[in-house]
């Protein structure tokens, strides 16, 4: 992979942050946008615009085959079975919420158990209280082992005859924990439960084949995989999505409406109530177009060379504890001495450096850390090794500059 070539794509990495070039490292919250995705929504914009599934003039059938095409990207992407279970969302947060208002609220009675491990994003943490208060089931934490992943002996002693839900990240986005999804999911079905897949820190770096791990929900945001924010999917398989209700009501979404009944249109559309996100499902298309022509063999391999290097390279750093386990995604999350890392965050932003500091929406993480807060340096194709170095001279010099001033 040329990632000099790469880095030529992505418009806004050219430019210099306090007199810096910029090194970005907070593609986990939310990645950089290839020309190609700048330009299909401007062409889209330019070209195209109308709304979708009602026009009968040229535009309208534009903008629709531009839409349903990009659903068909995502559907190839995932290797689904069919465009059915393809459903376009404002992004994870919003999947996981409809997986936990419809099919939740519906299949869940007191007594019912929801597995979620503590390393989950708040997103899929809360829709899931909200589903347990509503029903009167309960929430169960699969352990974490030391290094912060699941054995699946844990998975195991957790899953019971009264699990219902699973739910999971594939890849944690403060630890960098891979999950074994397609084994927890076997353990899940065989005592008759379903698995909700968070991919929001997945898809962007793994090729996900939802067919493969056997998940029956996927969620995922664009905006984490080079699309524009404000679109996302939630892949669901067949069987399950029929039997769903909607849970956003109005145009788009219906059949037929008299004064007191309605009927729902079928898969995908009875779950995209209103105008959908058309730009954003356009730009996603295109995002996928860009990976799937890098390759995400490519990617996963460019990336794991740059974690490896960039964990030996800050266990060199005096006083740095860096979080979560060896084998992981391209991320690091990490503290140094008693830097807060806001502070950490802001001086190496002065260099020209993005990072995140707080606590990455994964407050029962930060407790099991018995953290506070942690500061994350997060890694895509367009990362290379001399940023690490960069990162990595930042960091030296926050040391020297906070060890003068105590
Ligand atoms: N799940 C995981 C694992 C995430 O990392 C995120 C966003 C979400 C869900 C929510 O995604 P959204 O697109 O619906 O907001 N994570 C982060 C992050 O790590 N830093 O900023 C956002």
């Amino acid at each position: 992979m040329d990632v000099q070539a790469i880095r030529q794509q992505f418009p806004i990495l050219d430019q210099e942050i306090n007199g810096k070039p910029l090194v970005y490292l907070d593609s986990s919250a939310t990645s950089q946008k290839p020309q190609s995705v700048i330009d299909a929504v401007d062409s889209y914009y330019r070209f195209a615009n109308a709304n979708v599934h009602r026009g009968v003039h040229t535009l309208g059938s534009r903008a629709t085959d531009l839409y349903e095409n990009a659903r068909e990207k995502v559907r190839q992407f995932i290797h689904a079975d069919s465009t059915a279970e393809v459903i376009f969302t404002r992004g994870t947060t919003t999947a996981i919420n409809l997986v936990a208002s419809s099919f939740g609220r519906s299949n869940l009675q007191a007594g019912d158990e929801i597995v979620l491990t503590p390393m989950e994003h708040h997103s899929n943490i809360i829709p899931w209280q909200q589903a347990a208060k509503a029903t009167g089931a309960k929430l169960k934490y699969i352990p974490l082992q030391p290094d912060g992943t699941v054995t699946l002996d844990a998975v195991r002693e957790t899953i019971t005859n009264q699990t219902k839900i699973v739910a999971i990240a594939h890849v944690s986005n403060v630890l960098g924990t891979i999950n074994p999804i397609k084994e927890i999911a076997e353990i899940a079905h065989r005592h008759g439960a379903v698995i909700v897949v968070d991919g929001a820190q997945g898809i962007p770096h793994l090729e996900v084949d939802v067919k493969e791990l056997n998940c029956d929900f996927y969620a995922f945001s664009g905006h984490k995989m080079c699309a524009p924010t404000g679109i996302g999917v939630l892949y669901g398989k067949r069987e399950l999505l029929e039997n769903m209700e909607p849970i956003e009501f109005g145009g788009e979404m219906i059949d037929f409406v008299h004064l007191y009944d309605s009927t729902w249109k079928e898969l995908p559309w009875k779950f995209e109530g209103g105008t959908p996100i058309i730009a954003g499902a356009v730009g996603l298309g295109a995002a996928i177009d860009f990976l799937s022509e890098v390759g995400m063999d490519a990617i996963l391999e460019h990336e794991q060379k740059l974690a490896a290097y960039a964990m030996e390279k800050m266990r060199t750093i005096e006083g740095i504890s860096i979080y979560g386990p060896e084998h992981r995604a391209a991320l690091v999350t990490f503290n140094l001495d008693d830097v807060h890392p806001h502070d950490v965050a802001t001086v190496l932003d002065a260099e020209g450096i993005a990072v995140r500091a707080g606590h990455h929406c994964a407050q029962p993480l930060m407790r099991w850390l018995d953290v506070t807060a942690t500061a994350r340096a997060s890694f895509y194709l367009y990362n290379t090794v001399e940023e690490v170095d960069i990162l990595v001279d930042g960091l030296l010099k926050t040391k020297e500059y906070f060890g003068n001033v105590f």
